[in-house]
């Protein structure tokens, strides 16, 4: 390493913001569940008054699996709808699409020149992804790289995910010292922030699967935001549980659909673990803990699902919005791109 190289891997003091700012992103690549809201989505909406918030609708990353086009434009504003629902505000919080902002493209290329390769082929998504392709795209790979430009464009403090995106969270810290050491303090270097419950929302039909937007083609697996009230009723009252009856939280796996249906009440209702197991003392068997589950899932969907009809009828406003967010994320992104084209050498002018 030359001197200069070394002089300019010493770290500088973080960031002093009023607010600490967050990243977080989630992919228009199917339709919103309950997993997604639990893990994700209700922490954003929790958190947005306390903290610099930027939420992005990844469309980058969803066509790193196939995409019927027309399909993936419509998900795209949808699931805009679908977050403004759930309480973003865009008054308080920058909602965006990844693609309308070129920084991040750019960033991940100038990023992915720091990355060695080894590091991505041990993330265990691109694995499970790939090991479902008969031809894997480079960008399924490329993928956590992309992530990282996105989080690290905006100098992010905290990166709210659920479980499943920890490793790609750590990457990014990896990349980002990297880079620092090769050219200099550039990057804050981001904490993951995972939620205690909620985490990790498993499959209803298979409890040792996590809730996930590939499955969602099997009946019974998630809960769709957009579900009518009939349908959750059905999917939580035929959730796959043990054959005892005690209503209790527990890491036995033989117990994972009870424990599944425990935390999906708890992050709903926001109690204690105490409280929610208090609250089915007296149940008769799992009947009861389905029935009330369904109960607190719906109420919980129903006004998310009216707003949502409500800002789907109009499209203009939506785009105006999003058109809005992007203005603001690249106000922020694009001198971030600047300095990092600098730092490499990708400017003339050094100052
Ligand atoms: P896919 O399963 O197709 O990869 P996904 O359902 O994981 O998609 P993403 O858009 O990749 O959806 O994720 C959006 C956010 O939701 C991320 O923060 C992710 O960690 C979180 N998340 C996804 N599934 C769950 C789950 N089952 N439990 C908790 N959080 C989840
Ligand atoms: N890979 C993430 C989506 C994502 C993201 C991000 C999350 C893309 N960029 C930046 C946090 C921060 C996923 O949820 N599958």
């Amino acid at each position: 390493m030359t001197a200069e190289q070394e002089q300019a891997g010493r770290a500088k003091p973080a960031l002093k913001r009023a607010k600490k700012r967050v990243f977080s992103g989630i992919q228009p690549s199917g339709d919103v569940h309950l997993g997604n809201y639990l893990g994700a989505v209700k922490g954003w909406t929790r958190r947005q008054h306390e903290r610099e918030s930027f939420h992005c609708i990844v469309d980058l990353h969803a066509i790193t699996v196939p995409q019927e086009p027309e399909t993936l434009r419509r998900q795209t504003r949808s699931l805009a709808a679908m977050l403004l629902a759930c309480g973003l505000d865009p008054k308080v919080c920058t909602l965006f699409v990844q693609g309308h902002v070129s920084a991040h493209a750019e960033a991940a290329w100038i990023l992915n020149c720091v990355t060695p390769l080894g590091w991505l082929e041990r993330m265990t998504q691109y694995k499970d992804k790939a090991a479902k392709q008969e031809s894997v795209p480079t960008g399924l790979l490329d993928y956590p790289v992309l992530m990282a430009a996105d989080i690290l464009l905006y100098d992010a403090d905290e990166v709210p995910v659920g479980e499943d995106q920890k490793q790609h969270v750590e990457l990014t810290r990896d990349i980002a010292e990297r880079f620092n050491h090769l050219y200099g303090e550039t990057f804050v270097v981001p904490q993951p922030v995972i939620p205690e419950v909620g985490a990790r929302v498993m499959g209803l039909d298979n409890p040792m699967v996590k809730m996930s937007k590939t499955f969602a083609h099997i009946r019974g697996h998630v809960v769709r935001m957009l579900d009518e009230p009939k349908e959750i009723e059905r999917s939580v009252l035929r959730a796959v549980t043990d054959s005892g009856n005690e209503i209790r939280f527990s890491d036995d796996p033989e117990k994972a659909g009870v424990n599944n249906l425990l935390g999906i009440y708890q992050v709903i209702t926001e109690k204690s673990r105490e409280q929610t197991e208090r609250d089915f003392v007296g149940a008769r068997g799992y009947g009861d803990l389905k029935k009330r589950v369904a109960e607190t899932v719906i109420a919980e969907l129903t006004p998310i699902r009216d707003r949502y009809e409500r800002l789907m009828g109009d499209p203009a406003e939506l785009d105006r919005l999003l058109a809005i967010g992007a203005d603001h994320a690249r106000s922020i992104a694009s001198p971030k791109l600047e300095e990092m084209k600098r730092k490499v050498g990708l400017t003339t002018q050094a100052h």
